[in-house]
C-alpha cells in the first residue's frame, strides 16, 4: 500500500502540536503526534525539509523499515527533534495498519492484557490545604492514583504551580518568552515530607500517591527525600534527579525503598538500559511521541519486563489526543503496564480539533473499540488556532543560578 501524501500541521487550541497525516494510495490516513513542547517548529522542518520527501511511494505496511530507514538511515541517530519526527510518522503508519486490518492498534500487539487503564490525576495547589481539598475531590471522583504538587512557602510557586492560582500548563501562548521561576532545595525539602504526611493523616492509605521532583535534586538529597517520605508510602518519586548519569539512580536506591520513575525525556531503548538492567528504577515514563513511536517503546516494554519495571507513560497536556490514544492500546497490550498519567478531558477548542472517545470509570479509562488509535483530526477546525511561540519555564537559584526546571 503506497504512501502518497504527508502533510505536516501544527495548531494551538489552547497549547501547540505538531499532527502527521500520512495518505494511501486507497484513500486510506493515518494520523501521528509529533509536538515537542517549546521547540515545535524545529520538529516541523524536520519532517517537512528532511523526512517527507523520502517516504513518497513507500508501502504503508512497512513499519519496522521505516522506522529504520529513518532512525538509522540518517546517520544523526537520536536526539528529541528528530525523535519526535519519527515517533508521529511511525503512530500514523500502525494507525493506517490498524485500518486496513479493521482491527484497533492494541489488537495488532497481541490483544488486551487488561479492562482499562488505571490512572494518576494532578492535584496541585497553593498551600497544603489546597492541595489536599484537590485530592479529596479527586478520591470522590473515583481516582486510585494521584500526583501531588504544592506552592513551597515563600516562593512563587514551583513545578506544576505558579503564582496566581496558575499551573505552567496554562502559559501557553500567553507569553513571547521563558517565564522564571525561583528554587530553593532547602525550602522544597523541608517542606514536602509535611504535604504527604497530611494527605495521608486526612485520607489514609488506600489512594496512591506520588509525587514529581522535575530533576531538581542531587542524588543524595534526592536519596534523602525518598528516606523521609516512606512512612508515606509512595506509588513513585517521579525524576528525582537528571538522567544524564544513570548512576545517580544507584545513589539514591542504595538508601531508600521508596520507588522510583523516570524517562519522560529518554528518546531511546537505550536511554533507559542501564537503569532498567541495574534495576534502579520502577517505572520507564517514556511517551510514545517522545520515545520514538510504537515500535520502539514495544520493545523498551518487553525489555523493562524483564527486571520488573513497568511503564508508566508520561502524560502532561503537550502530548496531543493522538498520543493519549496511542497510549490507551500500548498499555492495554503491555503486560508490565503500571499507571498512566492523565490530566483530565480537554478543553472545547482541544476536543474540537482532536475528535477521540474515552471514559473514566473508577479511576479507570476505557475507550472504542475502533480500527487503528481511533482518533481524528479536524483539519478545518485546527486552521482556526494558528501556532504561537511559546517556551517552557526557566528555574534560578534564589542567587541567580540557572537551575533544572
Ligand atoms: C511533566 C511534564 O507531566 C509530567 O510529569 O514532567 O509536565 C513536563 O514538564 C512537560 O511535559 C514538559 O513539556
Ligand atoms: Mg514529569
Amino acid at each position: 500500500m503506497k504512501i502518497t501524501d504527508i502533510k505536516v500541521f501544527v495548531c494551538c487550541p489552547g497549547r501547540n502540536f505538531v499532527t502527521v497525516k500520512i495518505s494511501t494510495a486507497d484513500g486510506t490516513y493515518g494520523i501521528g503526534d509529533a509536538t515537542l513542547n517549546g521547540r515545535e517548529m524545529a520538529v516541523v522542518t524536520y519532517l517537512e525539509e528532511h523526512i517527507t520527501p523520502c517516504l513518497i511511494g513507500k508501502d504503508a505496511h512497512q513499519i519496522e523499515d521505516i522506522w529504520n530507514y529513518l532512525y538509522k538511515g540518517a546517520y544523526w541517530q537520536n536526539g528529541a527533534v528528530s525523535i519526535a519526527a519519527i515517533a508521529a510518522i511511525d503512530m500514523a503508519l500502525w494507525d493506517i495498519k490498524g485500518k486496513l486490518a479493521n482491527m484497533p492498534v492494541y489488537q495488532l500487539l497481541g490483544g488486551k492484557s487488561r479492562k482499562g487503564i488505571t490512572v494518576y490525576g494532578h492535584a496541585n495547589g497553593e498551600s497544603i490545604e489546597e492541595v489536599l481539598q484537590n485530592l479529596g475531590t479527586m478520591i470522590k471522583d473515583g481516582y486510585k492514583a494521584v500526583r501531588l504538587q504544592c506552592t513551597i512557602p515563600k516562593t512563587k510557586g514551583t513545578y506544576g504551580t505558579m503564582e496566581g492560582k496558575k499551573n505552567y500548563y496554562e502559559l501557553q501562548g500567553n507569553r513571547p518568552l521563558p517565564p522564571e521561576q525561583e528554587w530553593s532545595t532547602s525550602k522544597y525539602m523541608n517542606f514536602i515530607p509535611e504535604l504527604f504526611k497530611q494527605a495521608r493523616e486526612k485520607f489514609g492509605y488506600d489512594i496512591a500517591l506520588c509525587h514529581d521532583v522535575h530533576s531538581r535534586l542531587t542524588p543524595i538529597e534526592a536519596a534523602r527525600l525518598c528516606k523521609l517520605l516512606e512512612p508515606y508510602n509512595l506509588l513513585f518519586i517521579e525524576d528525582a534527579v537528571t538522567t544524564e548519569n544513570p548512576e545517580g539512580y544507584k545513589v539514591i536506591r542504595e538508601h531508600t525503598d521508596t520507588p522510583l520513575a523516570t524517562g519522560e525525556k529518554f528518546n531511546a531503548i537505550w536511554d533507559a538500559k542501564e537503569m532498567i538492567q541495574n534495576q534502579w528504577i520502577d517505572y520507564v515514563r517514556t511517551a510514545v511521541t517522545h520515545g520514538g513511536g510504537l515500535t520502539p517503546l514495544k520493545k523498551l516494554a518487553d525489555f523493562a519486563s524483564l527486571y520488573h519495571v513497568r511503564m508508566a507513560p508520561h502524560g502532561a497536556p503537550d502530548l496531543s489526543p493522538i498520543c493519549l490514544m496511542a497510549h490507551m492500546h500500548f498499555n492495554l497490550w503491555a503486560p508490565n503496564f503500571g499507571v498512566q498519567e492523565f490530566i483530565g478531558f480537554g478543553t472545547p477548542e482541544l476536543n474540537e480539533v482532536f475528535l477521540y472517545d474515552i471514559a473514566l470509570k473508577e479511576g479507570l479509562l476505557y475507550m472504542e473499540d475502533k480500527p487503528g488509535w481511533g482518533v481524528d483530526f479536524n483539519e478545518e477546525a485546527a486552521k482556526k488556532y494558528p501556532y504561537k511561540r511559546s517556551y517552557l519555564p526557566v528555574s534560578r537559584l534564589e542567587d541567580g543560578t540557572l537551575w533544572n526546571w
